[in-house]
């Protein structure tokens, strides 16, 4: 019982600094999107792709969350772009307190698309709300077709579900149609694009998902 109500209580306090941090991005004009995954789905690389094919479009800045190490924002900070990189010391996700000190070290005035790396885990990022417009999810073909059913949660939360590293499709056994069924029955709203972050496959779709998603949250 009192663990219940511990945990309620933290989950009350970063629901409430979540809060905070959707104002203040929104008061900036800033549309963000919570990027989520297992370790090596592809969440980096999805943005190192990604990043060069919107410049001109949006300005963009980058918050990324590891355990350990600031190789992902150094691979980000090669782009161009702001990046601020939260070391969890060992913590399995980001929480919205964490971002709220992010927050502080980007210069807000000069972005209006926030990308947010959570930590590489299945589970944990998923609880917790950091004050983002929306979710985006990876699951990577070589992770297998049975997640949604066994990881249900963040399929629940996601606006869309990125199935990565479809040039793996002739190594590996995974049935997509699988997947995007399975998915599906968990979260019926779920958009799905299958894209390919090493050849390029599929990011016509997904930039202009990014579009339609950003003209649709409409704070610009
Ligand atoms: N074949 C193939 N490999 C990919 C693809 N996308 C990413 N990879 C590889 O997968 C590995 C992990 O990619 P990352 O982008 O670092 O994955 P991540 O989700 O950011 O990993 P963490 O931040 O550690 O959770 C790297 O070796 C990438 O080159 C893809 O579409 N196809
Ligand atoms: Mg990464």
């Amino acid at each position: 019982m009192h663990k219940v109500h511990v945990e309620q209580d933290l989950r009350g306090k970063n629901d409430a600094i979540a809060e905070e941090n959707r104002k203040h991005l929104r008061e900036h004009g800033i549309v963000s999107l919570n990027v989520m995954s297992a370790p090596g789905a592809g969440k980096t690389s999805l943005l190192c792709r990604t990043i060069p094919l919107l410049r001109g479009k949006y300005s963009i800045g980058v918050i990324e969350g590891d355990i350990q190490t600031s190789t992902d924002a150094e691979k980000i900070a090669t782009l161009g772009v702001p990046v601020h990189q939260i070391e969890t010391g060992g913590v399995c996700h980001l929480d919205a307190a964490m971002v709220h000190s992010a927050l502080h070290s980007i210069d807000l005035d000069s972005i209006d698309l926030l990308f947010i790396e959570n930590v590489g885990n299945l589970v944990c990022p998923a609880e917790f709300d950091l004050g983002e417009d929306s979710r985006v999810m990876l699951l990577s073909v070589s992770e297998g077709d049975d997640k949604p059913k066994k990881y249900p949660l963040m399929f629940r939360e996601a606006r869309l579900l990125l199935l990565n590293k479809i040039d793996l499709l002739p190594h590996v056994s995974f049935d997509v149609q699988k997947a995007r069924r399975e998915a599906r029955e968990i979260n019926p709203k779920l958009d799905i694009i299958e894209i390919s972050c090493a050849v390029g496959t599929g990011f016509e779709r997904w930039i202009a998902w990014i579009d339609s998603f950003v003209s649709e949250a409409g704070h610009r």
